[in-house]
């Protein structure tokens, strides 16, 4: 915050809100209009930030959240009281399950309505409670800037997340009046904010020199790098440590592109479908540095069989992280970077010579029945798609995956060599993410390419975002990998339901002609021959352009940890060079 007390030179509390916004940078905003919030919108157009009109308010959550994750900004999504905000839900849980820094700003009734159930009340700052860094009800004029100011500087500080400030009408509306803001926060709760501040306790040279300790004895480390590097802006002294003492990298989901895919080091995902090679690698270590991750179920498996002869080190920026689900031996709570900075002069050069030979060796063993080196047939599986995406892309695409099998296919065969180049709802695995966080994206990639790539279940959840790229120019091309189920529940159902695909069978209009009725250009793909024509086709045009890839209908997703066992009891790979398909 810049100190300084707009609330001589505002005239409203609707103009204090978009100065807030001008003031913290904001150059585009994802909302939908009504009611309450319409004094906001009314004089939105004397300010110099672009609104993107969604066609349903989780679009507009969406898209604000791939905006900040691309750009490492705050995003800002906009909605109306009642169901304007509720409709954000979702968004505002994606984006704090993966620590997101997005400001939801929520018009709400008049305060001298609040609590009568008026037309359109939702209390949204109570439902947002558990999904929130943190929320405000702010109900008089003057609070409007100095709240928004503070819920930008929440939003990105310490552990990142989203924040909710509602605003009454009459807030709106009022005039400020020409006195020094009080700092009136209206939460109803004691503060989680916390949580997301610079931890208190500053990290201490002991501890330090205990990690450095425990790294310079462990004979078969793992560094395990999450979502934080990426965060934190961590990859380059990331890499320092992983080549001054020849450690071996396994990523989670999050993480992917926080450490260069390509390098020698990397191993690549770990977890439920991490690669066999990697999650033995760390049941088999002595030592895991854990970096801005936090162990989450989908990564552990069976926690009281976990990494259970390795030592930990966990680098982490939220204290309430430590010690939840693994028990670490050195905990480091604080910004990556900067425990990093402090970290690498006091460790030694080392060679792991043996160990990563070893791990080299399981790797070799994999890739003769990987799908995309044998022969297929003629048949198209996701995974071709995936690959051949990543080769012509040349990897610099920024990628937006929706949920389900095709999220997990193209973490294992799209190699991303690069922070931020990587969208995904990892935490909350919310289907429909991708078409709006796509969107978003759109906006911070710049002169990126974008992909988005959906399930065909989850892309007619928010299918009606296409209208959204029409009738805001915006280009972003579309992968709709179509199997004709509901794919990763339908794998489950193969696996553990007996084969009962009950629900998962799904029925789909002809993408190709969706795309056309919305005027937007598209082609469907049916063999693996014609993936290169489509992508050319999608990048001669500057309109959003959908393809349909038919592929495998009963393919599944290898190797797997089945939900809670052992890390290293996981479903191969099929050897038969089929995939996973019948
Ligand atoms: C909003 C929401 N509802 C339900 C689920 C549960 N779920 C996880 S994956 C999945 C199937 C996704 O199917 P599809 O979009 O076709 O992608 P595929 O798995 O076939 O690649 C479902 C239903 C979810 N993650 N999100």
């Amino acid at each position: 915050m810049d100190g300084s007390d707009p609330s001589t030179e505002v005239k409203r509390g609707a103009e204090a809100m978009w100065e807030a916004l001008v003031a913290e940078g904001v150059e585009v905003v994802f909302g939908y209009p009504g009611g309450c919030i319409m004094p906001a919108y009314d004089v939105m157009p004397r300010y110099p930030v672009r609104h993107i009109l969604c066609r349903h308010e989780q679009g507009a959550a969406h898209m604000a959240d791939g905006y900040a994750r691309v750009s490492g900004k705050v995003g800002v999504a906009i909605a109306t009281s009642g169901p304007g905000a509720t409709n954000l839900v979702t968004g505002i849980a994606t984006a704090m399950l993966d620590s997101i820094p997005v400001v939801f700003i929520t018009g709400q009734v008049p305060s001298k309505f609040i609590g009568t159930d008026a037309f359109q009340e939702t209390d949204i700052t109570g439902v947002t409670i558990p999904i929130t860094k943190h929320n405000y009800l702010v109900t008089r004029a003057e609070e409007v800037y100095p709240i928004l100011r503070e819920a930008f500087e929440l939003a990105r500080s310490g552990r990142p997340g989203p924040v909710v400030v509602d605003i009454t009408k009459d807030a709106l509306q009022n005039v400020c009046a020409p006195v020094a803001p009080k700092p009136a926060t209206s939460s109803k709760r004691p503060s989680r904010a916390k949580r997301g501040l610079a931890p208190s306790k500053p990290i201490s040279e002991h501890d330090l020199d205990r990690a450095a300790a425990l790294i310079a004895s462990a004979q078969r480390p793992v560094i395990l790098a999450g979502h934080g590097i990426v965060r934190s802006g961590s990859t380059e002294l990331v890499t320092q440590l992983v080549e001054k003492c020849d450690i071996p990298v396994g990523l989670t989901l999050l993480g992917l592109g926080g450490f260069p895919a390509t390098h020698p080091h990397a191993l690549g995902m770990m977890g439920m479908h991490g690669e066999a090679w990697v999650n033995q690698a760390i049941q088999e270590a002595d030592l895991l540095i854990a970096l801005g991750m936090r162990f989450d179920d989908r990564v552990t498996g069976n926690l009281a069989t976990y990494a259970k002869n390795a030592k930990k080190i966990h680098v982490e920026i939220d204290p309430a992280e430590v010690d939840k689900n693994v028990r670490v031996d050195v905990a480091l709570i604080g910004d990556l970077k900067e425990v990093l900075e402090r970290l690498l002069p006091r460790v030694a050069d080392k060679k792991h010579a043996a160990w990563n030979a070893a791990l080299g060796a399981k790797r070799a063993e994999v890739a003769p029945i990987d799908i995309v080196n044998t022969p297929h047939d003629g048949r198209l599986f996701a995974a071709h798609v995936m690959h051949d995406l990543y080769r012509l892309t040349e990897g610099k695409a920024v990628v937006v995956t929706d949920v389900g099998q095709h999220q997990m296919w193209e973490a294992q065969y799209y190699k991303h060599d690069h922070p931020r180049g990587l969208v995904t709802s990892g935490g909350l695995g919310t289907m429909g993410f991708a078409l709006p966080a796509g969107i978003g994206a759109a906006f911070a990639a710049k002169e990126k390419e974008v992909w988005i790539i959906a399930g065909d279940g989850g892309f007619q959840m928010t299918a009606a975002e296409l209208s959204t790229c029409v009738q805001d120019g915006i280009k972003v091309n579309v992968a709709i990998i179509n199997n004709g189920y509901l794919g990763m529940v339908r794998q489950w159902q193969e696996l553990f339901y007996g084969g009962r695909y009950v629900a998962t069978p799904i029925v789909s209009p002809d993408f190709v002609k969706l795309a056309d009725a919305h005027g937007l250009p598209g082609m469907r793909v049916t063999k693996r021959e014609e993936i290169p024509a489509a992508v050319a086709a999608a990048r001669a045009t500057d309109k959003t352009f959908v393809v349909e890839f038919r592929v495998e209908a009963e393919d599944a997703v290898y190797p797997m940890v089945p939900a809670g066992a052992d890390l290293h009891d996981m479903i191969r790979r099929p050897s038969k060079n089929n995939g996973g398909a019948k």
